[in-house]
């Protein structure tokens, strides 16, 4: 599929439907598992009119970006998987990253959606053109005209680097972990590892083998936990492919084992004993010297921030060329690091391992919604919310997968995205049977939904656990984690309920003016229908 190229930093919508500007009913944004689900479950559902514009030359999303050594995936593959595209050939209980990569890419495959993608497509801006009522989209390969927008950009896909005074001046090798630079040799190299989160805990054994030293430089001690991983056996791997039923049984257990951990996180931290326990006699076992295990011991509860699984990163901090640097930076030089105490470490090269703009995509700054307000306007002011994480008041036909609240710290995205994948399909359909042209989430609905989002995390170990974390916005709110039982998202995100949503039929749209500026500061969107007559039609 390829598209004219039109004038890249050209802001306003088209006048009129110039060449090389493509129409469609719905454009999908990004093709990680949630994009890709989408263009699926869009394809099964029997719609054709749709693209999927992906940034990268491939699938995959975060699991195509995350290529540094050691990238694993700390939920068992089993789980971590469409349940729709089950596979019997997963080598180990905890899958490493290609073979993930691998696991996507075939899924695009197995599902014939390639075609539906353009790649190498970077979305620049997209605004809501109130007068034509339709989404203006802005790429490197030309403009797009949507009346559905789908975000799946995924919610760890901007790296997050650190305002480190002098970073920019290092004159070695530097890059983040998401950005691994596959051409740099670190062997017999002096390293720093900046971070000690999911990421950097599955580099720093890596690179631990290979580097002169290695410094590790820590702001908080993560709790980590052991890593059940084994590889299956030829018996498992055949039960998993001809017992009828077994690898469903099998996914099931690990879904419901995961499950029980909602109890301590969401619920009553005071369960989350057991588990801190289970790590602290991991670290007891797996590091003997009593200063570096100090160093490294957590002063926040267990699930606070995200848990961690490793069996090899203790053991690597205990190495002869490993230094755990936990003084604080105070700037970097041209070829060093120096910490608050004064110290000057020299090193070849450093690996940010600082995690993600979250709470804080660039991403939400290019897209504008009614009146031409920006999402990250929207969200600076008021915080990242949304409706059931699929919908944003303000945003008309914008539909979110991965959006905010829809994060977990137990068990795998897969299984909410899927959630998300069964709401936005119902969401299509109810358009195309009422024949709606523009449906928006009621403000009211989208308060009253966060107040008890609110309400259910203040007695989560995320609010209590006395920790700082990217869980939570600059408003003190958790606005990225799901505060339940995934069932229970499972169960609201089941069918898609119009009567949350302001609408209005396409028959009752004001035509739009001749020619349309279409920057979305432009005319409203014509008288809205009471959102019960529509529910009284839905009902009918
Ligand atoms: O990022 P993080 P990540 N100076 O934000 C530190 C998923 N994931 O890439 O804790 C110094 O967790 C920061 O310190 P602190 C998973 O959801 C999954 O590791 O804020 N240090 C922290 O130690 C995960 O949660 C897998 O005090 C700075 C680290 O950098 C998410 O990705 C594998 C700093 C950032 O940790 C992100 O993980 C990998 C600064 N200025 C990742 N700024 C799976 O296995 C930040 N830090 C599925």
């Amino acid at each position: 599929m390829s598209l004219p190229v039109t004038d890249t930093h050209e802001q306003a919508a088209p006048k009129g439907d110039a060449p090389g500007v493509r129409e469609v009913d719905t454009l999908i944004i990004g093709s990680g598992f949630a994009g890709l689900g989408a263009a699926i479950k869009l394809t099964q559902a029997g719609r054709k009119d749709f693209v999927v514009l992906e940034r990268g030359t491939e699938v995959g999303g975060t699991w195509r970006d995350n290529s540094y050594p050691g990238a694993a995936c700390d939920v068992p593959s089993h789980l971590y998987s469409y349940s729709f595209a089950l596979n019997p050939t997963w080598t180990r209980s905890f899958s490493t990253q290609p073979e993930i990569q691998r696991y996507i890419e075939s899924v695009a495959d197995k599902y014939k959606v390639r075609d539906r993608h353009i790649f190498g497509c970077d979305v620049q801006n997209a605004h809501w053109d109130s007068a034509r009522h339709r989404w203006i989209v802005q790429t490197n390969k030309g403009k797009f005209v949507a009346k559905i927008v789908v975000s799946a950009v995924g919610a760890l896909c901007e790296p997050n680097l650190p305002d480190i005074k002098g970073i920019g001046d290092f004159q070695g090798e530097i890059f983040h972990s998401a950005q691994w630079n596959h051409d740099s040799d670190l062997t017999g190299k002096r390293v720093a590892v900046i971070g000690t989160g999911a990421s950097a805990i599955q580099i720093v054994p890596q690179v631990a083998k290979i580097a002169k030293n290695l410094d590790v430089y820590q702001r908080t001690a993560p709790w980590i936990l052991p890593r059940a991983d084994r590889e299956y056996t030829p018996l498992e791997k055949a039960a998993f492919k001809y017992v009828p039923g077994f690898q469903k049984l099998s996914r099931l257990g690990i879904y419901l084992m995961r499950e029980t951990q909602v109890v301590g996180l969401a619920k009553a931290p005071i369960f989350m004993k057991p588990l801190q326990f289970v790590a602290e006699r991991h670290l007891r076992r797996q590091i003997k010297d009593p200063v570096l295990r100090k160093k490294v011991t957590p002063n926040f509860r267990i699930g606070c921030k995200r848990m961690l699984i490793s069996n090899n990163y203790f053991p690597a901090l205990a190495q002869p060329n490993v230094d755990v640097v936990t003084d604080g930076i105070e700037e970097v030089t041209a070829n060093s690091i120096v910490t608050k105490d004064g110290t000057r470490r020299e090193v070849d090269a450093i690996v940010v391992a600082t995690g993600f703009h979250v709470t804080d995509s660039p991403t939400f700054a290019h897209i504008f919604g009614k009146g031409g307000r920006s999402l990250a306007e929207v969200f600076d002011e008021g915080g990242q919310q949304g409706y059931k994480g699929s919908a944003v008041a303000g945003f008309p036909n914008m539909f979110f997968l991965v959006g905010p609240n829809t994060g977990l710290g137990h068990t795998s995205m897969v299984y909410m995205i899927e959630s998300q994948l069964n709401y936005l399909v119902d969401a299509l359909r109810t358009i195309d049977r009422y024949d709606l042209g523009t449906v928006e989430v009621r403000r009211d609905v989208q308060d009253r939904y966060n107040t008890d989002l609110q309400d259910r995390l203040a007695s989560s170990v995320w609010m209590n656990g006395g920790c700082a974390s990217w869980y939570l916005d600059k408003h003190g709110n958790n606005t990225t984690l799901w505060p339940g039982f995934t069932f229970e998202f499972r169960n609201e995100t089941r069918k898609f309920d119009l009567i949350a949503y302001d609408s209005v039929a396409t028959g009752d749209l004001p035509a739009p003016p001749a020619e349309s500026a279409g920057t979305g500061k432009g005319k409203r969107a014509g008288k809205r229908k009471n959102t019960d007559d529509m529910t009284k039609v839905a009902a009918e």
